[in-house]
């Protein structure tokens, strides 16, 4: 009897070792594995793979949230322009972008710093959750520009992240 059941043992033994050895060095592997990944905002679950931990490179000075931004339809020197932006933070869990509605007005203000003067007034309005279409972009003269994105509160500007753009 034992001189059948040993080979079976260490048979299991192997198996054990290999998938122990197997299931740390290839992390691509195709089998569900819920364990946490040590590494930042990496879920070892299968639907989680597929997610970004958040890019802030833009923030907001006062709730610190993130903005993003992108040229819906980019302006020429005749046409105006749109641009849609986007305010998040990390989700608590792994750190992927939650969209957050602000109670406050949003607004997009173009400034020319070198020569301390702005342009013609976009529009904003809210599209969704924590996204905004900015219309009317139009900028009066080429140079460089800041995109000041605001929230208003009986406006005054109560939070803004600036980005740098050159026309
Ligand atoms: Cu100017």
């Amino acid at each position: 009897m034992n001189g059948k059941m040993w080979p079976l043992t260490q048979l299991t033994t192997l198996t054990l070792i290999s998938s122990f050895v197997g299931g740390g060095l290839l992390q691509g592997c195709a089998q569900p594995r819920y364990e946490t990944n040590p590494d930042r905002g990496e879920l070892g679950m299968p639907a989680a793979q597929s997610e970004r931990a958040t890019d802030c490179p833009l923030k907001l000075t006062n709730t610190r949230l993130c903005v993003s931004w992108h040229w819906e339809q980019r302006p020429s020197s005749s046409q105006s322009g749109s641009i849609v932006f986007k305010v998040y933070r990390g989700n608590v869990l792994d750190d992927t972008p939650v969209l957050v509605d602000s109670s406050r007005t949003a607004d997009l203000l173009l400034w020319m710093p070198s020569m301390g003067h702005g342009s013609t007034p976009t529009q904003v309005q809210r599209l969704d959750v924590g996204t905004y279409r900015a219309s009317n972009v139009f900028f009066i003269m080429p140079g460089d520009w800041e995109l000041r994105f605001q929230f208003k509160e009986a406006d005054q500007v109560a939070d803004e992240a600036t980005a740098q753009v050159r026309i």
